[in-house]
């Protein structure tokens, strides 16, 4: 197939306004969005010359050290999520609080929730990273702007999107009729439709984990990875494969790609906080898009879309992919 045989982005939307009726702000947020994305890109690939690679003096509310690159990342989603009248409120992971963009929150305004740049300590490394975005519209005017008025349930999500800066530059969005992969063509300003339709095989012989965090491990977690080293000896009598990227939107992207499970549980050393991965502008989307796909996401104990978020930046533990293994490891939860 050549580039003239892809869908372009703008295309392909038209045909969800055409067939789902998808809103032409949300259409034009989104084009919005896949700008800042290929700008991000951009950046990230010319960091070594512009000497943007490494960290800044400051940290973020996370406690973390920020790389220039999250700053940057951060601004382009800012400016160019602006540019929607519709947008009432941002919440990023570089900003301590909401970002008010209106002086009154009226039903139909989005609220977008975004780690702008995700794994970026993987970013000297030249190992792949990735922009994760969520969009939730108003059902009710906000009767405050508060930071507790944006707390809202991943259920609630129109639209979430991840940008992969890999190899390609691969964009990824779902507005809840299944999740569609476009690739930036180079050269062009352009997004092509080239993954359409993707799905999580409902089996995976592969599972991703940080297996150095073994000795935290809750026991329904240390039961289920031990039954996979077992491989055909054990239980499950097949033999599995491991993958650790340490940068959550790859692994998201190749459980999309050809199936696998990813977890990052709650464990003994992270439980205070909640777990390691944020809510709001990792768990959720990134849960919404794996389910849109045929997969699963859940805590351990609940499905991630089902929890009420009681903090912009909590966090919480993740088991999402192919729905046999989230489905498997709740169970063990439950026993
Ligand atoms: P950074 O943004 O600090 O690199 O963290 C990336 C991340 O939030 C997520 O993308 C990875 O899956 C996870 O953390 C990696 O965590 P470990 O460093 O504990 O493996």
């Amino acid at each position: 197939m050549t580039k003239d045989d892809h869908l372009t982005f703008r295309q392909f939307m038209l045909n969800e306004y055409r067939e789902h009726g998808t809103p032409k702000d949300l259409i034009f947020l989104l084009e919005d969005i896949a700008t800042a994305c290929r700008t991000i890109s951009h950046k990230i690939r010319s960091g070594a010359f512009a000497g943007t690679l490494g960290a800044t003096e400051d940290t973020n509310v996370q406690g973390e050290t920020q790389k220039q690159l999250d700053v940057i990342a951060n601004d382009q989603f800012m400016m160019h999520c602006a540019n929607c009248s519709r947008v009432a409120a941002l919440v990023s992971e570089e900003l301590d609080n909401v970002v008010w963009l209106k002086d009154k929150a009226e039903a139909g305004d989005y609220i977008i929730y975004f780690d702008p740049l995700d794994g970026s300590s993987n970013l000297e490394l030249n190992i792949s990273v990735g922009s994760i975005f969520s969009i939730v519209e108003l059902k009710e005017p906000l009767a405050e702007l508060t930071d507790e008025a944006v707390l809202i349930p991943g259920s609630e999500q129109i639209c979430a999107g991840y940008s992969l800066y890999g190899p390609s530059t691969s964009l990824v969005i779902t507005t809840g009729h299944g999740v569609n992969g476009f690739t930036h063509l180079n050269g062009s300003g352009e997004f092509l439709l080239t993954f359409p339709n993707m799905t999580v095989p409902a089996e995976t012989n592969e599972y991703a984990i940080n297996a150095s965090r073994q000795k935290y491990w809750e026991p329904a977690i240390a039961r289920y990875i031990d039954e996979c080293l077992a491989g055909v000896d054990g239980p499950r009598e097949r033999k599995f494969n491991m993958r650790w990227v340490a940068s959550m939107v790859a692994e998201v992207h190749r459980i999309l790609t050809r199936g696998g499970v990813f977890l990052y549980p709650r464990d003994a050393e992270n439980a205070a906080m909640g777990g390691r991965l944020r809510l709001l502008y990792e768990a959720s989307p990134m849960a919404f898009i794996i389910e849109q796909a045929g997969g699963k996401a859940s805590t351990g104990e609940v499905q991630i879309m089902d929890l009420m978020p009681t903090d912009l930046h909590q966090r919480c533990g993740v088991i999402l992919g192919s729905s046999e293994e989230v489905d498997r490891i709740d169970a063990y939860h439950r026993d």
